[in-house]
């Protein structure tokens, strides 16, 4: 039997408030070209279908259109649910796709409810079994022994929980057909891009290699977006990865779907089939000038720029989109200032420490407007009623006045303060 795995769709997802939705549907529509080029029995998608729990119309209209372009190819199709769709909403659908051979697995279930689905090959020759594990959360993971009828393994963790789950599933496969597992599961040590979700390929969902029996054939996985080799997996595993290159952790990733060959009791043959839809990513950087040298394919690529430029200055970025309009991201960055070592700056006037502070952030030498605003404030906030900086810290130095200090000091003349309390400290001392 002939299987196309592809997963990790995400119809409807933006980068940087820019729609996806051209690239998503010509990449659907380059899968059903692979699928019908290859004349594959079953397509097996492996979760995320969407990238929300409620999807807009124009993406529903988009996965609709790829399920019924493979139902009129004749190729049955196998969907499980990922971390990112509703399985409520996909369970409403189960019943109606199922009469245009479109398997829905939205829950975790027994073999016998449904965690094992079967597709006839296209010539009804050969049974191919499927061990379906959609994505499963915590919490459900708690519940999933008792799924399988396995009551005394509850109260697991995660990762056992879902090596009992798959282990039981495919316990119940029988001799003489293929065997596969569709998994929308994190593999410790598999390489993420950071672009599925922080919390779903940590150490809580991580599940362990030998939790896929060597039972299976072919074991299809969704989740991480990286096209790659489960690592440590004694079988065939492999994540299809995303369709498009979704964020810039992506970036540079060609995309690709899986074509798998199996027949009863052979190994399975497995080759990556690469995806050219959809624009790539692209990380640029340089100065102004270097970037206007770049060759760049406004039409296939988005770029994140990283700007080297001496300081803050505005319209920046809005150069940098005139230059590139294909840019998403403008990120300016300053180079690294030299502290200069060995300085007193008790020696330094204010003004001097202002200047020399604009001068080491920003490498560039404040205007006279700014400096001379700069004095501004100081004499404002230094206040004409205030005594000068040198009077306050000898009243700092000096003893306090007794309650029988002469009168004649009048309130707020520090000036005549000072010296009443400099005779007192010459008294005192004498
Ligand atoms: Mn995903």
């Amino acid at each position: 039997m002939k299987i196309l795995h592809t997963s990790d769709w995400h119809v409807g997802r933006t980068l940087h408030r820019v729609s996806r939705m051209d690239e998503t549907r010509a990449a659907l529509r380059e899968v059903s070209e692979i699928a019908e080029r290859e004349q594959v029995d079953a397509v097996v998608v492996c979760g995320d279908i969407f990238e929300s729990q409620s999807p807009s119309a124009e993406a529903e209209q988009a996965v609709y259109e790829a399920l019924q372009r493979f139902c009129d190819q004749g190729v049955s199709v196998v969907l499980i649910t990922g971390n990112h769709d509703h399985p409520g909403r996909w369970h409403a659908l189960a019943p109606l796709l199922r009469r245009f051979n479109v398997h829905v697995a939205d829950d975790l279930r027994g073999p016998e409810d449904g965690g094992i689905v079967e597709i006839r090959s296209r010539d009804g020759a050969e049974s191919l079994q499927i061990a379906v594990v959609p994505w499963v959360s915590e919490r459900r993971s708690y519940t999933a022994a008792d799924l399988m009828g396995r009551s005394e393994k509850t109260y697991q963790s995660y990762a056992d929980s879902m090596s009992t789950a798959i282990h039981t599933l495919c316990e119940a496969f029988e001799q003489g057909k293929c065997h596969m597992l569709a998994g929308h599961v994190f593999i410790s040590g598999s390489s993420v891009s950071q672009s599925e979700r922080t919390l779903t390929i940590g150490d809580i969902y991580a599940v362990t290699p030998n939790a896929i029996p060597a039972t299976v054939q072919y074991a299809a996985l969704g989740h991480v977006h990286m096209p790659q080799k489960a690592p440590g997996v004694p079988v065939p595993c492999r994540y299809s990865g995303s369709l498009l290159q979704l964020d810039f952790g992506e970036a540079g990733q060609t995309k690709s779907a899986v074509i798998c060959e199996l027949e009863p009791g052979k190994p399975a043959k497995i080759k990556e089939v690469p995806l050219s839809s959809g624009r790539r990513l692209r990380d640029i950087s340089g100065t102004l000038e270097s970037l206007t040298l770049e060759t760049v394919d406004l039409d296939c690529e988005y770029l994140r720029v990283t700007l080297t430029c001496s300081g803050p200055r505005p319209g920046l970025s809005d150069q940098v989109r005139e230059l590139l309009p294909n840019a998403l991201v403008v990120k300016l960055e300053y180079p690294d200032n030299e502290e200069v070592a060995g300085v007193d700056i008790r020696a330094k006037s204010p003004r001097e420490l202002f200047q020399g502070y604009l001068a080491a952030r920003y490498q560039s030498d404040p205007s006279a407007d700014l400096l001379d605003a700069f004095d501004q404030l100081l004499a404002e906030a230094l206040g004409e009623a205030r005594p000068p900086v040198g009077q306050l810290l000898l009243l700092d130095a000096l003893p306090p006045l007794s309650d029988s200090a002469p009168s004649r000091i009048a309130e707020n003349d520090p000036a005549a303060e000072v010296q009443a309390r400099a005779e007192v400290a010459t008294v005192g001392s004498g």
